[in-house]
């Protein structure tokens, strides 16, 4: 699927397209038959033509080598017309129908940005000129697991932390294109791995309030030392990430295998102090995606699905080993044992 798309559309049945022409064709008799009656106000001035450019229903990668339009009529190629961004050469367009495939002649990057552009038109010359960004397939997702997060700054001067997320492997894969977003009332945030290759068992940290030091280093290969920064480890990948922080209190997190992809694995929450329905705004709309991966309890969500805590900078929020989901599957640190990149320390008793 596009997380992102500009469309336009350009009809040319109008006084330039083919439509056109058959227009001003069967006009011809009509105007001259004008000098022996008057038209009736009631009945159409003009024969019915088709005018209407065809509408794009559906669009996105169909596998790592090709881009697939739905559109709502038969469509054609308009030859010449198409690209990809970034490219080594011009897409083959071949139509079927109302579908529209774009081949690109080789594997993109998995997670990698993209942007296809071209032009389709219809039986009566009406085109389409569309643009759609989106993110390299990746035909074999990494399965990852929500392990820990530390939902906001401390500062302590012996043991500061700052946002992360941690993520364990569970089935080894590519890492391109999977997703996390995050959102508090107001804002929803996003990050998209690169495509690296991962094995099961490994760490991910990603950090969501990075300091801009030159040392805080996206691990991109072999050598998982390479990080400094705070929480940084030299035994987990670890990735930077500034589009901003985990909520402090209350806020929910999604993990997909791509952009688009139902929720594999979430993290929903709150203040214990909060009861009741969700408001109408970005946190509700994130926790409304979350599905089998965060299970309510009605139909709605309320605060009381989430995993409730008095917040507190000196503890993250652990992840329980087994297969639970929602509330049940996570437990409060004990303060200052937070261990990302690492196992967390078992729940107290
Ligand atoms: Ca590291
Ligand atoms: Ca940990």
């Amino acid at each position: 699927m596009c997380e992102h798309a500009c469309f336009r559309r350009r009809g040319r049945g109008g006084l330039g397209g083919r439509g056109a022409r058959r227009l001003r064709a069967a006009a011809i008799p009509f105007l001259l038959g004008l000098s022996s009656c008057l038209p009736d106000p009631a009945s159409p001035i003009l024969p019915p033509a088709d005018l209407k450019p065809p509408l794009v229903l559906e669009a996105g990668p169909e596998g790592a080598s090709s881009f697939l339009l739905r559109f709502d009529e038969a469509v054609e190629p308009v030859e010449g017309s198409f690209g990809l961004e970034p490219g080594p050469a011009s897409p083959a367009a071949r139509a079927e129908g109302d579908f529209l495939r774009l081949e690109f002649g080789a594997e993109l990057e998995p997670g990698a940005d993209y942007a296809v552009t071209g032009e389709a038109e219809d039986g009566a010359g009406n085109a389409t000129r569309f643009c759609f960004s989106f993110a390299g397939w990746n035909g074999r997702p990494a399965a990852l697991r929500l392990s820990e997060a530390q939902a906001a700054k401390n500062s302590s001067a012996s043991r500061p932390h700052r946002d992360f997320l941690e993520l364990v492997v569970e089935e080894a894969g590519n890492l391109g294109g999977v997703e996390l977003c995050w959102a508090n009332a107001a804002k929803r945030f996003s990050y998209r791995f690169r495509g690296v290759e991962v094995g099961a068992g490994e760490y991910l940290v990603l950090h969501l309030a990075p300091e801009g030091r030159a040392e805080e280093i996206d691990e991109l290969g072999a050598d998982l030392a390479a990080s400094g920064g705070v929480d940084a480890s030299p035994g987990a990948r670890d990735f930077w990430c500034g589009a901003g922080g985990l909520p402090d209190a209350s806020g929910a997190v999604a993990l997909r295998p791509r952009p688009g992809a139902p929720v594999a694995d979430a993290l929903f929450y709150a203040d214990s102090g909060k009861e009741g329905a969700l408001g109408d705004d970005k946190l509700a709309a994130l926790v409304a995606e979350l599905g089998e991966a965060w299970p309510l309890g009605g139909t709605s969500a309320a605060w009381e699905d989430a995993f409730r805590w008095k917040p507190s900078t000196a503890r993250s929020l652990c992840r329980r080993p087994g297969s639970e989901r929602g509330a049940e599957a996570w437990y409060l640190g004990e303060a200052s044992s937070q261990s990302p990149g690492g196992p967390n320390d078992p729940p107290g008793e």
